[in-house]
């Protein structure tokens, strides 16, 4: 099996569901990645033995869900100089606010690159474009990727002046 690229890590298994458009999109772009889940709370010794080896596993980019006070991950911001992608879990109590505000606010010289509550797909195509500079073959699909998100569908009336080229069908 290929070497993980991503690590797609999470609190909770209940956070798998969520997660899962993550490692679809993973998939998608034909980047090999592993799962683990994980939490920073009930295992933080575990956590800090897997965030230690990732750089020497050759593991290039982390994808950490989170809910609630969702520490995970900033804490393994706080371990690995490997870029980290947060995406915060949708939650019943605050809608997701709780883990955005917890995985977004952190200090200068730690930083999680945070993506929106839910947005795990967008998370794996962050992580896509930071692989991409180091590997073609994925800088290659991200740019058919990208050009199949180009048809000229739902673009916000504001959008429609003099300063944006609008593409229209045939
Ligand atoms: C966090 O708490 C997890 O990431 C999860 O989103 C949330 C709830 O976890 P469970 O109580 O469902 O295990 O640690």
């Amino acid at each position: 099996m290929a070497r993980p690229l991503v690590a797609v890590v999470m609190g909770s298994s209940s956070d798998i569901g969520t997660m899962s458009a993550a490692t679809e999109m993973l998939t998608t772009f034909n980047i090999p990645f592993e799962e683990k889940v994980i939490s920073a709370h009930r295992n933080p010794k575990a956590l800090n033995e897997y965030v230690n080896q990732l750089k020497i596993r050759q593991v290039e980019v982390v994808v950490a869900g989170a809910g609630k006070a969702a520490h995970l991950p900033g804490v393994i911001a706080s371990l690995t100089a490997l870029p980290v992608i947060g995406v915060p879990m949708p939650t019943s109590d605050l809608g997701g606010l709780d883990s955005l505000l917890s995985i977004v606010q952190m200090p200068t010289g730690v930083p999680v690159a945070t993506v929106a509550i839910g947005g795990a797909a967008n998370a794996a195509v962050l992580a896509a474009q930071i692989l991409g500079l180091k590997h073609p073959a994925i800088a290659e699909r991200l740019v058919e990727y990208k050009e199949s998100l180009a048809a000229p569908v739902g673009i916000p009336e504001v959008m429609l002046g003099d300063k944006f080229d609008v593409i229209e069908d045939d």
